[in-house]
């Protein structure tokens, strides 16, 4: 195994002499080093056991009541000029972070350890992967990122005596707001995270590296960084077809990519490559390509049972750690959304007595688990090709009551790009500071994550369609559609690959469409229906396009992409023209 070269130790060395630890410890990802670190945790109360007949291996871990979820003002690009960063970012000038970051860091781990970790984002042997160095003093960040990342001394090999290292620095410090900042630099491939240790903040190889650095990364190199799905669908007619899929966070891309066929569609399987992120490349066939950068699963708890994924309950009945969830007395993690009934009496997230009849819920809204993506039951046997699948189909989504038909499919790379752009979403509980419910604008579900200004970012995809000779198709999906109950029209779940087969059949050029003014929607009886309790006007009210609505839409459109300014790609003014004289304008 290889050893760290003099670009990481020097780095490192930089880094000690700021923070000031007692000692520094270089982690290796071993079995050995993860055991230690737990019984270090247990003793200290950072991991709480739990019932180890019920959930072998597995601990339940509580933040601090402020430090739950991402914090998106607290995010920032910190490139030289402020327009490359865009009107959709926080910036902040480099000089000025790093003298901001400077101060709280200053002797920050005084009296604590320093640990290195080196880890891969990206399957082993793929010309695709990047190594990372963390440097943290978080032990709960180096046993999630040993579940995230390939993480140990394999790192050091893959570098070998290149500068060509991410460069992750993570101290705890203090988990007050004006401690926190979350700052990358893409010119010098560096992230800077203090004053949380939430997932999204806190484990650097995720959001911070393999989407905002890497997206920056991407531009220059002619790749995409994209939170999208991945996921194989193999038909009973043979051979398996991969799709991505980008849903903004806590809309159910790991339902999606788990997904089991309903029993009418017997015969399908489903093969899950990742639930998160996805590198995406032109292959030199002139087809897209896609692997997923991650090794683990940090998922959304509320909500994940037997019914809605069942394959994600397996994934995570072991060695597991379950971030503020609710605590049984039995020794078992309860959340809103289980399989069981609410228990009489529960501690909740914060470690306090719960009832049924308290007023808050019992596991944090945003409570997580942290599992290897090799428990997975339906891991596709690809998820570590070097080269990654191919993709046949892209799926742009969000989460709204009203306006999206369930399904349509857009005409070409540049329109499915403008689809893709214009994504609207109502909030999750996933990041901080927004209020749950409305609808936000969440171009490719990226709006917290591109590393630079979003109207090249635009731009960017657009570019990688000229390079692509069979690109995929994009699609634009809405699970969440309402009626005039507010009921939702659509079971979801394990009922979507129904869509998903009409998509992939389009692919195929099998299934029939009709035009409207958005795209191709299904044609009347194409999509597979059959043995579903749905009547023909959910189904039409599902599919419908409600110009009127649209022009409603398109003006709100209009407005938000004039902030892009002159870096909004001209090709879209085209596409929204194009809309307004499809939709009688
Ligand atoms: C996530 C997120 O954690 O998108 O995946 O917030
Ligand atoms: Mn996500």
């Amino acid at each position: 195994m290889g050893t760290p070269n003099a670009y990481v130790r020097s780095w490192v060395e930089e880094c000690a002499k700021l923070l000031r630890p007692d000692h520094v410890v270089w982690c290796d990802g071993s079995d050995e080093e993860r055991r230690r670190l737990t019984t270090e945790m247990l003793l200290q109360r950072e991991l709480i056991p739990l019932n180890a007949d019920r959930h072998p291996g597995s601990y339940l871990r509580r933040s601090s009541p402020n430090d739950t979820a991402r914090t998106e003002k607290k995010t920032f690009i910190c490139c030289p000029n402020r327009d490359d960063a865009g009107p959709t970012n926080n910036w902040m000038a480099p000089e000025e972070a790093k003298r901001k970051l400077t101060a709280v860091s200053d002797g920050a781990m005084k009296g604590r350890t320093m640990y290195v970790i080196p880890f891969v984002m990206g399957p082993s042997g793929s010309p695709f992967r990047k190594v990372g160095v963390q440097v943290t003093d978080s032990r709960y960040v180096v046993i999630s990122m040993r579940v995230m990342t390939r993480m140990g001394a394999a790192a050091w090999d893959d570098l070998g005596d290149s500068d060509d290292f991410i460069r992750c620095f993570h101290a705890t410090v203090e988990l007050k707001d004006d401690q926190k900042f979350i700052c990358h630099f893409p010119q010098e491939r560096l992230i800077w995270s203090t004053g949380s240790d939430y997932g999204g903040n806190a484990l650097l190889g995720k959001k911070c590296l393999s989407l905002r650095i890497a997206s920056s990364m991407g531009r220059q190199e002619g790749w995409l960084a994209e939170h999208m799905l991945i996921m194989g669908v193999e038909s009973p007619h043979g051979g398996t077809q991969y799709l991505a899929a980008a849903f903004p966070s806590a809309c159910g891309k790991t339902n999606l990519a788990m997904l089991v066929p309903p029993a009418a569609l017997n015969g399908y399987r489903i093969w899950t490559v990742g639930d998160d992120i996805a590198w995406l490349r032109p292959g030199p066939d002139g087809r897209l390509w896609a692997v997923n950068p991650e090794a683990g699963l940090f998922g959304v708890v509320p909500g994940t049972n037997q019914r809605t994924n069942p394959v994600a309950m397996e994934t995570i009945a072991r060695d597991t750690v379950f971030t503020n969830t609710a605590l049984r007395p039995d020794g078992t993690a309860w959340w809103e959304g289980h399989d069981d009934p609410p228990p009489k009496e529960a501690l909740d997230w914060k470690g306090l007595p719960w009832t049924p009849a308290s007023t808050t819920p019992a596991a944090h809204p945003n409570s997580r688990f942290t599992a290897p993506l090799r428990q997975c039951p339906a891991l596709s046997s690809k998820w570590e090709d070097p080269q990654g699948v191919p993709l046949d189909a892209i799926l742009f989504g969000g989460r709204r009551a009203h306006t999206e038909p369930l399904v349509y499919e857009t005409f070409d790379w540049i329109h499915g790009v403008f689809t893709g752009a214009s994504t609207a979403s109502e909030v999750t509980a996933a990041a901080q500071d927004h209020v749950v419910g409305t609808a936000r604008r969440d171009p490719m579900a990226m709006l917290p994550f591109c590393g630079y200004n979003m109207g090249d970012y635009f731009n960017h995809w657009l570019s990688i369609g000229r390079k692509l000779s069979r690109p995929p198709k994009i699609f634009r999906v809405n699970w969440f559609r309402k009626g005039s109950d507010d009921q939702f029209l659509w079971p979801g779940f394990g009922e979507n690959l129904r869509v998903l087969v009409w998509i992939l059949e389009r692919c195929s050029g099998r299934a029939l469409s009709q035009t409207t003014p958005l795209g191709e929607v299904p044609a009347p009886d194409s999509l597979p229906l059959r043995g579903l309790d749905l009547s023909r006007d959910a189904v039409k009210a599902l599919l419908a396009v409600d110009s009127a609505e649209w022009r409603g839409e398109l003006a709100a459109l209009r407005e938000y992409f004039a902030i892009f300014g002159d870096r909004l790609p001209s090709a879209f003014l085209r596409e929204m023209d194009a809309l307004a004289a499809r939709l009688g304008t």
